[in-house]
């Protein structure tokens, strides 16, 4: 009868272990998710912002509205749509960037302040403005 007994404890105690040995695995596990998305909130949440006024978002073959830099801006310009876009001077070389869809690229802004109209040369109907001042 004693033997029972002293195993029912062995074994009572191994369960309890296990399941605290268990439940500090989830804690820890949680407290390194929670810790990791939080840092990966913070720098996507101040990018947009730092870059927003030099950012030129194609999309639904639309340049959006008109944007407005500084001279020698290095401008970022994403490519939402599926097709390929260009972003085109009407002045003869002042800036010609070629975006395929889905992909980003650079533009740095004419050094010459004005009003710079440019155009997709695939799809010449697209327009838009570029604002250097
Ligand atoms: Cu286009």
């Amino acid at each position: 009868m004693k033997k029972v007994l002293l195993f029912c404890t062995a074994l009572c105690l191994a369960v309890a272990m296990g399941c605290t040995q268990s439940s500090t695995t989830e804690d820890d596990a949680t407290g390194t998710a929670t810790a990791t998305g939080t840092a990966t909130t913070t720098p996507t949440t101040t990018a947009p912002a730092d870059t927003q006024a030099a950012t030129l978002t194609i999309a639904d073959m639309s340049f959006g509205d008109a944007i407005t830099v500084a001279p020698g801006t290095q401008i970022s310009v994403t490519n939402d749509d599926s097709v390929e876009h260009s972003v085109t001077s009407r002045t003869e070389g002042a800036f010609d960037v070629h975006v395929d869809g889905g992909q980003q690229a650079t533009l740095t802004t004419p050094t010459e302040p004005g009003e710079y109209a440019f155009y997709c040369v695939y799809h010449p109907s697209m327009t838009g403005t570029l604002i250097v001042k």
